[in-house]
């Protein structure tokens, strides 16, 4: 007679404190033991030589978002989530984007919409406020919240969607009376459209320009300016996609100062340079995103504060659009300026791989901390702990069965996201998910994704307790 559901057994298991040798069992889609000599289950599941994580939280990506420009996401929530899955992620965290005139909650019931019977892993959404009126601030928002909608992410740039500083601070009152975690999309709006317009003057419209119209200090100004607010208005907040040195000083100044600035960075400021936009005629449109890849300086200034605690955690910014596609980077054809082209890189499979590899093998940081900084913390920083992000007792059974030493070259034929490129073609890394997951049902399996769309459910996140004010001291 079995005693657990399944049991994966002689592994090690790894979490943001500890790495041991042990068994666990599942039970009713949860981690029921973990121990030595478990009892049998009705699947044994031998991970001799494996890793046995918590699966990933990916804290940030775009799925099946609606855009104001005609582009279009390549990956909705079927071929997202299967992407994620055979990533190694068991949960995503999209953004519910609302559009200027558009109520908030309409946003929230149209991407549910576009979820439902789609996903094949866990999901929740952050809210994108581009639009913050007095119904929203005073009704619609805090209701979300309540509801369990507890993040929203604010842009400082982009013209359908950048907010000033009065705007930012009346969100930033609400994210800290009601709990919320507001993310900041730190980068100087007017700063961009100046640099922009000399670059378009001069003739300079190739993708490449792109880096050259949204330098380090056009970061750095409005990520200085994020926390100044954060700090009128007294309230953790997260920079998201931190890309370089510049930027990470001043949250590092800030959290030497004692105050919650959270921060975020992404595998492409860690292995993309900006001369992944050269490439010939359009090529460079393939990595395009914002903030833009950096040089080997800023790539060595991330490593630094991912090993050294200035970032809490690691996330794909998975924003996919195919390159040969007249709805994607070649939305306004083959000889568009860089600034037309949309912006974002594909990577929601990729970023484990990536993170282990370039990390945990090369030295850079620890086992335990990549689980911290690709599972346990986006949990924590979400309020989805300690049901997701763990291998606790009582857990959600989102387990990666990882194998530290398979070595794979990265090719876009091998990924399952629905996108034409990846910006990683040709990266060898060491270590690849053998067998995931979700809520103790295998839904990948040697490489496969087994899952049948729509099991996926969706979670409403707890108000973070990252999100909340410091004590002020005695
Ligand atoms: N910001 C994001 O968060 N994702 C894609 C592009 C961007 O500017
Ligand atoms: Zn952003
Ligand atoms: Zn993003």
């Amino acid at each position: 007679m079995p005693q657990f559901d399944t049991v994966i057994r002689h592994g090690t298991l790894a979490t943001a404190s500890d790495v041991f040798a042990a068994d666990l069992g599942v039970i009713g889609g949860r981690i029921a033991a973990i121990g030595t000599g478990l009892g049998p289950g009705a699947r044994e599941i031998d991970a001799t030589g494996k890793l046995v994580l918590p699966g990933g939280v990916d804290g940030h990506c775009h799925l099946d978002q609606p855009t104001s420009d005609g582009s279009q996401s390549a990956d909705d929530f079927e071929t997202g989530t299967r992407s994620a899955a055979c990533g190694g992620t068991t949960t995503v965290i999209p953004f519910a984007c609302q559009f200027k005139g558009q109520s908030l909650r309409d946003a929230v019931t149209d991407y549910h919409r576009r979820a439902d019977g789609k996903a094949v892993i866990d999901y929740a959404f952050h809210l994108i406020v581009s639009d913050p009126t007095d119904q929203l601030l005073g009704q619609d928002l805090p209701a979300l919240i309540h509801d369990g909608y507890t993040s929203f992410k604010i842009y400082m740039t982009y013209d359908d969607m950048k907010l000033n500083d009065r705007q930012v601070l009346e969100l930033l009152s609400v994210a800290r009376r009601d709990g919320a975690m507001a993310m900041i999309h730190a980068e100087n709006a007017d700063f961009i459209g100046w640099l922009t317009d000399k670059l378009l003057a001069a003739g300079h419209t190739a993708p490449r320009y792109h880096a050259d119209s949204r330098p380090m200090l056009v970061e750095r100004e409005a990520t200085h300016r994020a926390i100044a607010m954060a700090e009128l208005a007294d309230v953790p907040i997260l920079i998201v996609h931190v890309s370089g040195r510049e930027a990470i000083e001043q949250i590092h100044w800030a959290q030497g100062r004692g105050m919650r600035i959270y921060a975020e960075t992404c595998p492409q400021y860690m292995v993309l340079t900006e001369h992944d936009l050269h490439g010939h005629g359009m090529e460079g449109a393939k990595c395009i995103c914002s903030p833009p890849p950096r040089d080997k300086a800023n790539q060595a200034a991330v490593w630094d504060a991912l090993a050294g605690g200035t970032f809490h955690i690691v996330s794909s910014d998975h924003a996919p659009f195919r390159y040969q596609d007249p709805k994607g980077k070649m939305l306004h054809g083959a000889n568009t300026p860089f600034n037309w082209i949309p912006n974002g890189v594909p990577g929601i499979e990729t970023r484990l791989p990536i993170l282990f590899s370039e990390g945990v093998k090369k030295g850079r940081i620890s086992l335990q901390r990549f689980v911290e900084l690709s599972s346990t913390n986006p949990a924590k920083m979400y309020g989805l702990h300690p049901r997701k992000g763990s291998l606790a007792i009582g857990a959600d059974a989102d387990i990666v069965i990882y194998d530290p030493d398979r070595k794979v070259t990265i090719t876009n034929a091998m990924l399952h996201h629905n996108v034409d490129y990846t910006p990683y073609e040709g990266l060898e890394v060491t270590g690849w998910p053998e067998t995931v997951l979700s809520r103790g049902e295998v839904v990948v399996e040697g490489g496969t994704c087994v899952a049948q769309p729509g099991r996926g459910a969706f979670l409403r996140c707890d108000t973070p307790d990252l999100a909340r004010p410091k004590v002020a001291a005695v």
